[in-house]
């Protein structure tokens, strides 16, 4: 048998990205992002495993070690890529937990890969974990794992979170094999969720499709206690606030000014390029504000940046499109030569670019339709470490309750976001100034590595300080 661990993660993707060196040598870095900031001293402290896939298809790669972490690759066929990834996880659950704003597709054939992929990460696990271990299952492509892992190792502590929004039943109800879903999810010992109100929506279906009893946070399944709560996930703050100030990015961020215009003020987005984030939304309230004269491009100008994803999925490619027009509709009808309302950026921004954007930014636009979190809003927040910008977030967002000195929006009132952007722009600099530093106290007191601390301490992990392998 291989080594085994006293912790283990899984999660789709490894927090890794291949990189080719200019000698075409491949080699393995460390992803950007908060999850990963977040779960890699977690997981190097107690030198445990993490499980996911590398990308690619056909066979995975060995096992590699990585700025201390044990990582197991996956493989994935093209067709799981296709059905597991793509599909089912991608076409189907999204779309139904970021309630149905893209219509979900169902297609038994999808269902199956996601099944026989989601058997091997809980084989993978079941390997991997040693006697009484900690295994923390991570989001909605993988939620039949806790269940199946149970399966075969019932000495395990097993944790779910979900890092998507937790739909009402009436909506969960849709899905063909929803019993299945919810079964797998039973699996865990702690079920956590973005908001207090995903939880209660997972307690309430338990009720509803298989007559449990649920109490307070808890229900009893096969004689076992689920506790289902919200843990709100965040930021590195620190690694935010590190780069906000440094002296290159600072300078870099005066250049963006400069380029953009000088005096302009900048009007900031930043979304994967995805239906449930409100960009077309966004774009129609500052068109409509051109329109009328309310704004002009000589003295305001939007930056969004749409980092491409999911392109081979039908949805996102007509999104793209749609965006696309959009935003030559606006600059051809409300810019001057040398003087586009709009610039947009269909691409990744590296980590250093993209606060520097944050740190140019005046006000900061975070309108999704519906959003588990919304990291940018928090990331935008901590990064104004002298309290000057202004956030406009949606209602539909988890980051909105914790956050209500944000200028708060319902997306789909396109007067309401007209108002709000407005609002952003024309604030009073001591009103402007309270309000970023009351989001930053709550941002601040509440980083990332809090939220994956509470988690642990909440799933009863066993001795954490017990370092593996054994
Ligand atoms: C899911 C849930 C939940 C974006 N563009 C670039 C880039 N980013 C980074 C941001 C941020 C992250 O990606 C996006 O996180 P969000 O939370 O905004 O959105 P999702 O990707 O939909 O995340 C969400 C989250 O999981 C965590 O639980 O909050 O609700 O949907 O960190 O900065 N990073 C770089 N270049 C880019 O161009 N380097």
């Amino acid at each position: 048998m291989s080594e085994q661990y006293r912790f283990v993660v899984v999660a789709n993707r490894l927090p890794v990205d291949e990189v080719v060196g200019a000698d075409g040598e491949r080699a393995w870095t460390r992803s950007p992002g908060g999850l990963v900031s977040a779960l890699h001293p977690t997981v190097r402290a107690r030198r445990g495993a993490w499980i996911g896939w590398a990308g690619g298809t056909g066979d995975a790669p060995e096992p590699f070690e990585l700025d201390g972490m044990r990582l197991y690759p996956v493989g994935l066929s093209s067709e799981e890529v296709d059905y597991y990834y793509e599909g089912e996880s991608n076409a189907t659950i999204w779309p139904l937990y970021h309630d149905a704003v893209e219509t979900p597709a169902f297609h038994r054939h999808w269902r199956e890969a996601y099944r026989r992929v989601n058997q091997r990460f809980a084989d993978a696990a079941a390997e991997l974990a040693a006697p009484g271990a900690t295994v923390w299952v991570h989001d909605y492509q993988l939620q039949l794992v806790p269940a199946m892992l149970r399966a075969r190792r019932p000495d395990l502590r097993i944790g779910f979170f979900l890092h998507i929004p937790f739909p009402p039943v009436e909506l969960f109800m849709q899905l063909p094999w929803r019993t299945q879903v919810l079964r797998g999810l039973l699996g865990a010992d702690l079920v956590g969720f973005q908001r207090p109100g995903g939880a209660e929506n997972f307690l309430r279906l338990t009720r509803t499709l298989l007559g449990l009893e649920p109490e307070g946070d808890h229900v009893v399944v096969d004689g076992r206690t689920v506790t289902a709560r919200a843990f709100p996930i965040s930021i590195d703050v620190a690694e935010m606030e590190r780069l906000a100030a440094d002296p290159r990015i600072r300078q870099r961020a005066a250049e963006l000014s400069e380029e953009l215009g000088g005096r302009r003020r900048l009007l900031l987005g930043v979304d994967r390029l995805d239906y449930t984030k409100g960009i077309e939304h966004r774009l129609k309230a500052y068109r409509e504000l051109l329109a009328e004269g309310r704004l002009s491009a000589k003295d305001v100008v939007l930056v969004q940046v749409a980092t491409p994803s999911r392109l081979r999925v039908a949805q996102y490619r007509q999104l793209r499109e749609r965006v696309e027009r959009e935003v030559g509709r606006i600059n051809g009808e409300y810019g001057e030569v040398g003087l586009a309302p709009v610039h947009y950026l269909f691409r990744a921004y590296d980590r250093e670019e993209l606060l520097a954007l944050y740190l140019a930014a005046d006000v900061m636009l975070v309108t999704p339709l519906r959003d588990g979190m919304n990291l940018v809003a928090k990331e935008y927040v901590a990064a104004r470490t002298d309290h000057t910008g202004a956030l406009v977030l949606s209602e539909f967002t988890g980051a909105a309750a914790e956050l209500p000195e944000a200028f708060g929006v319902n997306p789909h009132d396109v007067d309401g976001l007209k108002e709000a952007f407005v609002q952003a722009l024309e604030v009073p600099d001591d009103e402007r100034r309270a309000r970023m530093r009351r989001m930053r106290e709550q941002v601040c007191a509440h980083d990332v590595t809090r939220w994956a601390r509470e988690f642990l301490e909440a799933l009863g992990e066993r001795d954490p300080a017990v370092p593996g392998p054994r």
